[in-house]
């Protein structure tokens, strides 16, 4: 897709963290961004209609994707929580955008899936998009679902999508594992740019991470994105390597998912 063929971006999660930074810095070169979530937003700007939406609610999705001709889909629970919660937001939330875009003939969606897909995979072991899926929880099992889900739209409608597998996308790192899995608010602009805008996406698989000195993960198979990372975690090691490491036999110290394999179970009294 060339910039002057999206009129129309829709940006869930607008409210997040990942989503005020897009908010701003998708805004250069796009038409109309409309903007949603859940959770209250800054009122519209030029160019910008904000549009308060529960991604649980088919009709009002459906609403919400009409007029749209590509999506930045980050909107859902964004950490590990009680199946339930993950069910409405993020799997019934992820079949109501692609369901909406099927009826309103959207080309192209960017979805935020997220390191936790992989989080079984040993820290250390080099992956890359055909990977074995080893989910670290119910918010990694709801990405892996909008990654299967995504494919099946592509292959049955032919509505490309790349499915960005974050890693830890901080103003900063915080911790050793974060400098391994960071990146940066400007390289994930340049990634979602690069999904938004390249040639020929079909269905993408790529891992959201900055030029950082040690990885886990091979992006070979996503070299059509164009997307080169420009910052590096190294700057931020002197002040997260005093810090003691993890027990060596603490589970967060052994898997890419770090505590989030360790997170649960949530128990309902
Ligand atoms: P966030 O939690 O700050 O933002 C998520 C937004 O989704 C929130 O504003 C929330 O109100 C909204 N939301 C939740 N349930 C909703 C519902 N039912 N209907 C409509 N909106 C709803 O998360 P953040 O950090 O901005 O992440 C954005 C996306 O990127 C998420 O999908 C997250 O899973 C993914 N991601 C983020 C990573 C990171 O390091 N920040 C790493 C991997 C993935
Ligand atoms: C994620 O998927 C979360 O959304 C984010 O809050 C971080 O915890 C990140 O993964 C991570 O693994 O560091």
């Amino acid at each position: 897709m060339s910039e002057q063929r999206i009129q129309r971006l829709l940006l869930t999660g607008a409210a997040g963290a990942l989503g005020k930074v897009l908010r701003e810095s998708l805004r250069p070169g796009t038409a109309t961004l409309r903007l949603s979530d859940v959770a209250p937003m800054a009122p519209a700007g030029p160019g910008e209609e904000v549009v308060c939406c529960d991604l649980a609610v088919k009709t009002a999705v459906d609403e919400l994707v009409r007029g749209c001709d590509a999506i930045v889909h980050l909107g859902g629970v964004s950490v590990e929580r009680p199946f339930e919660e993950i069910l409405e937001a993020n799997i019934k939330g992820v079949f109501h955008i692609y369901e909406g875009a099927r009826r309103h003939g959207v080309r192209r969606i960017v979805f935020a899936s997220s390191n936790h897909v992989i989080g079984f995979h040993r820290q250390g072991e080099v992956i890359d998009a055909d990977c074995v899926k080893r989910p670290d929880g119910y918010y990694g099992l709801s990405k892996s679902y909008g990654e299967d889900l995504s494919r099946f739209y592509f292959d049955r409608y032919g509505i490309e999508t790349a499915c960005v597998r974050i890693g830890s996308s901080f103003p900063e790192p915080k911790d050793r594992r974060m400098l391994i899995t960071w990146l940066s608010y400007r390289d994930l602009t340049s990634l979602v740019r690069c999904c938004l805008f390249a040639p020929a996406l079909g269905h993408t698989i790529v891992y959201g991470m900055s030029a950082n000195r040690d990885a886990w993960w091979d992006n070979r198979a996503a070299a059509h994105l164009g997307f080169v990372p420009q910052d590096s975690s190294e700057p931020f090691r002197a002040k997260v390597e005093p810090f003691p490491p993890l027990d060596p036999s603490d589970p967060a110290s052994r898997f890419q998912g770090g505590g989030f394999v360790k997170a649960g179970p949530f128990e309902t009294s």
